[in-house]
């Protein structure tokens, strides 16, 4: 065994997006380009100074590593220990398989006082041979890297002309316990024992497992991805809920040929089964990494934006938050219900950009304990990740402490304080060219719209959404284009930053109603003339050829 230099030339496009590097698994598989990635990445974390010598930093440090199974997991954790090896890492936490949720990576980091964890997941993104691939640094809080790290990381592999690596043998991925690799520490870990800890500290155990004596039923699908193990450990086998509560429950490397992503458009199974006669008492599906979770009542679905709104309201009754919040965030394009619950409790509440990167420092300083995204991801200060088995627990938890289901608990939320209808319309894979157009277009016709009526609508301000962070003071620009209407409705139009294949165009639409009378209308219904407007202003059909969208959830 020794430490190989091997020369190698740079790769066009690694910039990490919204979240992390995602490319197709066959572009991942070329000769090395995952190395590349990460071969910058410990350059960066080394020290590397301006005439690229690699600093000491790394050394005597211990990293986390792990992620949601999918096709080529197990080959890129190899080849990450190896290139720890080489570049001084004292000690890598693996997951047992190579297994660890993005939150319970997260929860490693922090409970075991890591320099930083690498999750190997494309999250939402489809699996298998032909899908997608995926790798994330997380810092020391646990919370995935600010834009200062990863642009240094993009700059590092557009230089780097030297691999590090071990030339060691592949090592069991399976017996727990430590092995080395030249003079490396491989300890493998119980991927589930130290989430499972914190999810302790925060919810009350017997509470659920008394939820689960009363004959309460619930159906978890985990959509064969890495939130299986997670969840049926911590229901099933420690709270009590019926065997067989938690389904598609073994992580398969093509997650079966699901979409996990959790939404009724991907997460059919599930919501055929919530408005089944005999449905469960609850359901919820988490995505490829679990960190996303859709929660469903009997015959009811419960909006992402609205999810946090009603945590935001109820958090007292978790035993996590009994002393009340720090105060709450949602990116952008969330729905502003948080807004309404936050101001009545007298909470600040922070808008950032999409990305949960944006929600570390506000958490770190202690200004937030909740935040939210309209894409299915909760979550709080106990990680720095969104939280989808967290999420699940909470839901339980308030249908323990209330003992009302989840459909009444939304419609009681909505008489309190209003329904903020919500939409997401995706038009994916259109040409790159085509959607940056489309953007650059409406941007160029912001100022114009100002004072534009549509219906009984006027526009009160449109612009690019840009964010100055309240802690390190750092400006993110770009971020959304929004048209503010004077009755507080908002369409916002943004590129996705986690396809893989051309560009996918995101459309957010909202309005509020405050009307009990009015909150049973059908969604599309009650945002269709917000979805014209849209089409109006940017001309989405006649520019992609497309007459609907691609997904509407
Ligand atoms: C999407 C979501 C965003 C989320 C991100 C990562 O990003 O909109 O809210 O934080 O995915 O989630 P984009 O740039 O494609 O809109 V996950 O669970 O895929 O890591
Ligand atoms: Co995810």
């Amino acid at each position: 065994m020794a430490i190989q230099s091997i020369s190698t030339h740079s790769f066009a496009g690694q910039r990490p997006g919204t979240s992390g590097l995602r490319k197709k698994v066959t572009v991942f598989m070329q000769p090395n380009y995952l190395e590349n990635f990460v071969q910058a990445l410990f350059d960066v974390l080394s020290g590397i100074d301006a005439e690229g010598q690699r600093g000491t930093a790394l050394q005597g440090q211990t990293l986390v590593l792990g992620g949601d199974g999918r096709y080529h997991n197990r080959a890129a954790v190899q080849t990450i220990l190896k290139l720890a090896a080489a570049n001084g890492v004292a000690k890598v936490l693996l997951g047992q398989g190579g297994i660890l949720s993005t939150p319970a990576v997260s929860a490693v980091v922090r409970r075991r006082a890591a320099l930083g964890g690498i999750v190997l997941s494309a999250s939402h993104n489809p699996g298998g041979a032909e899908g997608d691939f995926g790798i994330k640094y997380n810092a020391n809080n646990g919370g995935p890297a600010n834009e200062t790290l990863t642009e240094a990381v993009y700059a590092r592999t557009q230089v780097l002309t030297e691999l590090r690596m071990s030339d060691a043998p592949d090592i069991n991925l399976n017996p727990l316990g430590v092995q080395m690799l030249e003079q490396m520490q491989v300890e493998v870990i119980d991927p589930v024992a130290d989430y499972l800890e914190v999810m302790r500290s925060l919810f009350d155990f017997d509470q659920l497992r008394g939820l689960f004596q009363t004959g309460f039923t619930l159906r978890v699908d985990a959509m064969n991805a890495v939130g299986g193990p997670y969840a049926k450990a911590i229901l099933e086998d420690v709270l009590g809920a019926p065997a067989g509560s938690v389904v598609n429950a073994v992580p398969l490397e093509d997650f079966g040929g699901l979409h996990p992503d959790p939404n009724p458009v991907n997460a059919t199974d599930l919501i055929d089964h919530m408005s089944a006669p005999n449905a469960p008492d609850f359901g919820a599906a988490m995505d490829g990494d679990a960190d996303r979770n859709m929660v469903v009542g009997r015959n009811f679905v419960v909006s992402p934006s609205d999810s946090l709104a009603l945590m935001t309201a109820h958090a007292k009754l978790i035993p996590g938050y009994r002393h009340g919040l720090l105060g709450v965030a949602r990116s952008m394009p969330t729905s502003a219900a948080v807004d309404r619950v936050a101001k009545a409790l007298g909470l600040p509440c922070f808008e950032t950009p999409t990305g949960w990167k944006f929600f570390g420092n506000l958490l770190d300083a202690g200004q937030v304990t909740l935040c939210g995204e309209e894409s299915y991801g909760t979550g709080s200060s106990h990680v720095r990740e969104k939280d989808g088995l967290w999420a699940i627990l909470f839901w339980l938890s308030l249908q323990a402490a209330t003992g009302k289901s989840v459909q009444t608990l939304v419609q009681e939320h909505w008489r309190i304080y209003g329904r903020n209808y919500y939409t997401r319309h995706d038009y994916e894979a259109i040409a790159v060219d085509v959607a940056n157009a489309l953007m650059v277009d409406l941007r160029a016709s912001l100022p114009g719209l100002v004072g534009q009526r549509f219906g009984q609508r006027t526009v009160a301000a449109a612009d690019d959404f840009a964010y100055t962070d309240p802690v390190d003071g750092s400006i993110s620009n770009h971020q959304g284009v929004r048209l503010l209407f004077d009755d507080g409705a908002r369409v916002i139009f943004r590129l996705s930053g986690t396809g893989t294949e051309g560009a996918t165009l995101r459309l957010y639409l909202e309005r509020y109603e405050a009307n009990p009378a009015l909150h049973a209308v059908p969604v599309q219904t009650a945002l269709a003339d917000l979805a014209a407007v849209a089409e109006q202003v940017a001309g989405i059909c006649a520019r992609t050829g497309m007459a609907a969208p691609s997904v509407a959830t």
